[in-house]
């Protein structure tokens, strides 16, 4: 799975720098920020996710390209904005300082809002009319208050106190309560890569169906183990900093679960996406792999 993913990263990091090859009338320092955020070492999963959902129904890279940078943009933009103070307040990621350590405050507040904006452009001029309609409504549901921004301030209302205290309710409650936030502040992006895969390879509705089954058992077979790796996992590997969920008395799987049952459940989603892609056969053998490798990774 390393060889894939390091194919896909060669294939779209030159694609993002490109991406950001602006007019002259972008702030000099904003683009500072934004090269700085979007093209850190990522693992790019969820252009990987587009591209091989593209090829899984006969599409080829070049046409699914322009969705797979959108997706990045608005991770990336979510993990800036996740980085604030006033917001998960951190000082790493990607290995390196976060964008407002490296840069500013105001400067990584207007680092994410341009590459939203940015990720909505370059989707909507990179497919056809209806195609590029279609695919702007899908992300911008998946980053939207339903979704995205919608877990992010559920995840931050429940850690501040300003609702019901979630860890005082029986474990079948909580568990329901964190997929939940997790199907929308990190699942719903995944899904919408599997959608704007299927659609630029003009998936028919069967196929968009396995596609979308796949994402959501992916989805929360990530945010298992990501749950997983920040209770356990090694800070040099992961390149952000780990234990921060236990620190702060923060409710996850492993904390909700146990380590043991979080990882038997990581691992029976995983095999429900494989299950989910399986009548694609063999062009769905990335996918496949990718959602084995989630569960087993150490960053
Ligand atoms: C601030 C609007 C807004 C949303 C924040 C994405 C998110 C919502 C928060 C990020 C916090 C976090 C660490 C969530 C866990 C899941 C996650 C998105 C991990 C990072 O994704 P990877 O592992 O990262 O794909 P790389 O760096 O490899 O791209």
């Amino acid at each position: 799975m390393a060889d894939s993913l390091d194919r896909v990263r060669n294939f779209i990091d030159p694609l993002l720098e490109q991406a950001l090859d602006l007019s002259g009338d972008a702030s000099p320092r904003l683009l500072d920020a934004m090269r700085y955020a979007l093209l850190a070492p990522g693992k790019r999963l969820r252009p990987a996710l587009v591209l091989w959902a593209s090829a899984a129904c006969g599409g080829s890279w070049e046409v699914a390209a322009g969705p797979a940078i959108a997706v990045e943009m608005i991770h990336a933009y979510s993990l800036v904005h996740d980085d604030l103070p006033a917001m998960d307040d951190d000082d790493l990621r990607r290995g390196r300082p976060t964008c407002h350590r490296a840069f500013d405050e105001a400067t990584a507040i207007l680092c994410g809002d341009a590459l939203q904006a940015l990720a909505f452009e370059v989707l909507a001029r990179s497919l056809p009319a209806g195609q590029a309609g279609c695919g702007c409504g899908v992300l911008a549901r998946a980053a939207g208050a339903e979704a995205l921004v919608g877990g992010q301030s559920d995840d931050l209302a429940a850690e501040r106190g300003w609702i019901a205290d979630i860890s005082a309710s029986p474990a079948t409650e909580q568990i329901v309560w964190l997929e939940r936030v997790h199907r929308r502040k990190t699942g719903a992006l995944f899904l919408a890569s599997l959608e704007l895969g299927g659609l630029a390879a003009g998936a028919d509705r069967g196929r968009m169906a396995m596609l979308a089954a796949y994402g959501r058992a992916f989805g929360l077979a990530f945010q298992i183990a990501d749950d997983l790796l920040d209770a356990e996992g090694d800070e040099a590997a992961m390149g952000k900093r780990v234990g921060k969920d236990a620190g702060r008395g923060k409710l996850t799987f492993p904390t909700v679960c146990g380590l043991e049952p979080s990882r038997e459940r990581g691992r029976a989603l995983a095999e429900e996406a494989a299950g989910a892609v399986a009548g694609l056969g063999e062009a769905a053998a990335e996918l496949t792999g990718l959602a084995r490798w989630i569960v087993a990774r150490d960053h």
